[in-house]
């Protein structure tokens, strides 16, 4: 018999529905949705109603009130910090989904609470849990491609995001801070650890407030060199969202990923593709499948990080990382300037 683990959700919003699903989905493996929380009642309550949950409009009372074992924070960014400083105080095991903070002075003030308390801290940073990325970085480690030394990892769409995410056109900080942190934390999983980086960033659509548009230029400790970009005002048909696509070559091969989760491995010569297109689940649909899929892995990666004691891949730590890479990217940005 598994031992279970109460888990409480904060934040029953538009990508919370993936987490709910994927909590209920980890029910054999321990998960117990038993609270979830939102600050809106006319959400809290059918939220709760739906999975099964005592729900709240206050994080405090419920944190007072459950035995929690885990908590997920799937709210903005601006209640990440509060939020995660209440957990700990409660000693409660903790993943914010991501941007980690609103800037790093909030990330390592997160980081410290967590290492000075001893409770757990993780983000729901799950691009590098999506399937066709984790069989990239199977065929990387498999050697099959030799050690990787140039790449370039590309989220590129023109997916109507702000249908679902409306508070994204009026982010002063925008596109580094939504989809900057998931390509940069790619880039150091595939690739390793960055020594320095570039960046141009650009605001094309002229309906938002900050830049819609990054590309970037990575050296990495292993002399790999990177070119790493994203963007919501692709106009490319099939547009590819939500897809991470990647080129990455090495000494003795490349791989290429295409629309559909394709992987094309070149290797000494001979060329296999690889079909790494995750199932539909009962809960998600066409395109969002790839990413919602991704919410299961990652979910399941924090219950066993939590139930064996052991850091989150995704560590408050780890992620702290590819959010200084965030930061130095908008330090960086159009820095570099010609000297005729
Ligand atoms: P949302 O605004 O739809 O939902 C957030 C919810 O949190 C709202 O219902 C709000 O009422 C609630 N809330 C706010 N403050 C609260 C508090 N103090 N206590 C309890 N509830 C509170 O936002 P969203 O689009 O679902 O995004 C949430 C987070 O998820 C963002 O950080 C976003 O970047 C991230 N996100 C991640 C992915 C991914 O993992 N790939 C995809 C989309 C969004
Ligand atoms: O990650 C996010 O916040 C979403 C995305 C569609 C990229 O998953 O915007």
């Amino acid at each position: 018999m598994v031992k279970k683990i109460a888990v409480g959700l904060i934040g029953c919003g538009f990508f919370a529905q993936n987490h709910l699903h994927a909590w209920k989905d980890l029910a054999p493996d321990g998960a117990n949705l038993v609270a979830v929380c939102d600050i809106d009642p006319e959400k809290a309550r059918p939220v709760g109603e739906k999975f099964g949950a005592r729900w709240y409009t206050d994080a405090e009372t419920m944190f007072a009130t459950e035995r929690l074992g885990l908590v997920d924070i799937a709210t903005q960014v601006r209640t990440h910090l509060p939020l995660v400083e209440m957990a700990i105080r409660h000693g409660v095991p903790t993943i914010t989904q991501k941007p980690f903070g609103q800037n790093i002075g909030e990330v390592r003030r997160m980081v410290k609470a967590s290492r000075a308390a001893g409770v757990f801290l993780a983000v729901h940073e799950n691009f590098r849990f999506t399937r066709p990325l984790l069989k990239v970085a199977e065929i990387i480690k498999s050697g099959a491609i030799g050690t990787p030394n140039w790449a370039r990892i590309g989220f590129r769409t023109g997916y109507d995001i702000y249908a679902g995410q409306p508070y994204l056109r009026e982010e002063q900080r925008f596109i580094l801070m939504d989809l900057g942190v998931h390509v940069l934390d790619v880039a150091r999983v595939l690739l390793g650890e960055v020594e320095h980086i570039t960046a141009e960033l650009q605001r094309r659509n002229p309906t938002v407030k900050g830049e819609d548009t990054a590309t970037m230029l990575l050296r990495h400790a292993s002399g790999a060199v990177s070119v790493v970009e994203c963007t919501y005002e692709s106009r490319r048909v099939p547009d590819s969202f939500p897809e991470t696509l990647v080129e990455i070559e090495g000494e003795t091969g490349a791989i290429v990923s295409r629309i559909g989760s394709k992987i094309e491995v070149s290797s000494n010569g001979t060329l296999e593709v690889i079909d790494a297109d995750p199932p539909v689940l009962p809960w998600a649909a066409r395109p969002w499948h790839v990413a919602q899929e991704s919410v299961l892995t990652t979910c399941r990666h924090m219950l066993r990080s939590v139930r064996a004691g052991r850091p989150a891949d995704t560590s408050a730590e780890d992620n702290l990382k590819t959010f200084a890479l965030v930061e130095a990217a908008y330090e960086q940005a159009g820095k570099v300037r010609l000297k005729p």
